[in-house]
């Protein structure tokens, strides 16, 4: 039976230029597996804590030699000589890592050195079984539930991810009517093509957000939408929950104020934005709203859920931190319907299946997502697929790495016979 041999870690660059880990591990039975661990620019309070380094004068203090240190010493100290099998074998290293690390966020050794120590593991078991990564995922669930998401293209990026006057962080397009997940990634290559043509005519600049999308010079939601609309519609294909839909996540926490929220210099209750998010799924083909409100407003979230939820997916991501507890207490509290799932939010792979297992038990949709500053790292479009919940978002059909992940879904569907698209009982919405 393989066992760990050896785990090593170096600092490389993400998407935005800034340090971040690569994580390897070998296997006694020769296998050599590595992960890349995505950082996020707009960050929940209580997500797992990225571990960077206190010196000013390297990389603005943002380097994580002390992460890789943790994985170079105490994490490889402490699974050195650990059989390593199956998914359950990468569990149990994961929560000797968290026994280890002694706080709740993962603080101590750095959420990203124990995230892509979780990574990398999976990946060997994959590799040491030659199968591939979503079917080690799979492990101890049916081969039923396995199937392709959902792509949601980030096609407009504003809030932390752009140098625009645009709030709202993200608009994606979700090819829901596709009939299989090469045609969705075709209808969002073309939409994207077409919507940069739509800039370009109106003599708009088309420079990139972070995550690919466009930044544009607007600053009004309901034109940016508009011109997605017509952008899918000249690209030959139906606005609407039977064709392209649209996804937003505002970001909320970005445009909170004191008193409430302030959009395109205007100011707003909670209760005025539901309002508002009301009208917006009205006029446009608005299928799920993700982070509406930001994470210290449960009550507007109530109030969103209450009157939206029936017709709109309402998915937390700030406000949830892929944490099992905290979509427990959602559902009592009757906020959202949907949770985000980000494996560095949660810390590793372990609270990840955690929280999806606590979104099944209480009928939460999920939607994987990847961070907006990440590697060429495909892991979360394996883990999608594993887990079956019908929904990924990996920024833009545009640069390399988010193509990573949309590439990787493309040859998992080439390679299977796996189903494409939302599962059933998230279709209604
Ligand atoms: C989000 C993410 C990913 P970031 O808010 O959903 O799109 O952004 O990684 O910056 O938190
Ligand atoms: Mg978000």
């Amino acid at each position: 039976m393989p066992e760990i041999a050896a785990l090593e870690a170096l600092e490389i660059l993400d998407s935005r230029g800034q340090p971040t880990l690569q994580v390897e591990v070998t296997l006694t039975d020769g296998v050599h597996a590595v992960a890349g661990v995505p950082a996020g620019a707009s960050t929940g309070q209580n997500e797992a804590a990225e571990l960077r380094d206190d010196e000013p004068d390297r990389y603005d203090g943002r380097g994580v030699l002390a992460a890789v240190g943790s994985v170079r010493r105490q994490i490889k100290d402490l699974l050195k000589g650990r059989k390593l099998n199956r998914l359950e074998d990468v569990l149990e290293a994961d929560r000797l890592v968290e026994e280890l690390d002694g706080t709740d966020n993962l603080a101590r050794l750095g959420a990203n050195a124990t995230v892509g120590v979780s990574m990398a593991l999976a990946r060997a078991v994959a590799a040491t079984w030659g199968m591939p990564l979503w079917q080690v995922l799979l492990e101890e669930q049916s081969r039923d539930r396995a199937r392709i998401p959902v792509p949601h293209f980030n096609v407009v990026n504003g809030g932390a991810h752009a140098e625009n006057d645009l709030d709202f962080q993200e608009f994606m397009i979700a090819p829901v009517g596709s009939p299989s997940f090469a045609e969705a990634l075709r209808a969002g290559a073309e939409v994207y093509t077409s919507l940069r043509r739509q800039l370009h005519e109106r003599g708009m600049p088309t420079g990139l957000g972070d995550e690919g999308g466009f930044a544009v010079q607007m600053d009004r939601v309901e034109d940016v939408l508009t011109l997605i609309v017509t952008a899918i519609e000249t690209a030959g294909y139906r606005a609407g929950h039977d064709g392209v839909a649209i996804a937003l996540d505002p970001a909320a926490n970005g445009f909170r104020t004191s008193e409430g929220y302030t959009v395109a210099g205007e100011n707003y209750t909670s209760g005025e934005m539901v309002s508002w998010y009301e009208a917006l799924a009205r006029r446009f083909p608005v299928w799920s709203i993700e982070d509406g409100l930001a994470e210290d407003d449960g009550a507007g979230w109530q109030e969103l859920t209450t009157r939206l939820g029936e017709s709109v997916q309402i998915v937390g991501d700030d406000i949830f931190v892929t944490d099992a507890a905290r979509v427990q207490q959602a559902v009592i509290d009757r906020i959202a319907n949907a949770c985000l799932l980000k494996p560095n939010q949660a810390g590793n792979l372990r609270r990840t299946l955690d929280a999806v297992a606590a979104c099944n038990s209480v009928g939460y949709a999920q939607m994987v997502s990847h961070r907006s500053g990440e590697t060429t790292d495909s892991f979360v479009a394996d883990l999608a697929v594993g887990i079956g919940c019908g929904q990924i978002k990996c920024g833009a059909p545009a640069r390399g790495e988010r193509l990573a992940k949309y590439n990787r879904l493309l040859e998992i569907e080439h390679h299977s016979r796996l189903p494409y698209g939302l599962r059933d009982a998230d279709v209604r919405r």
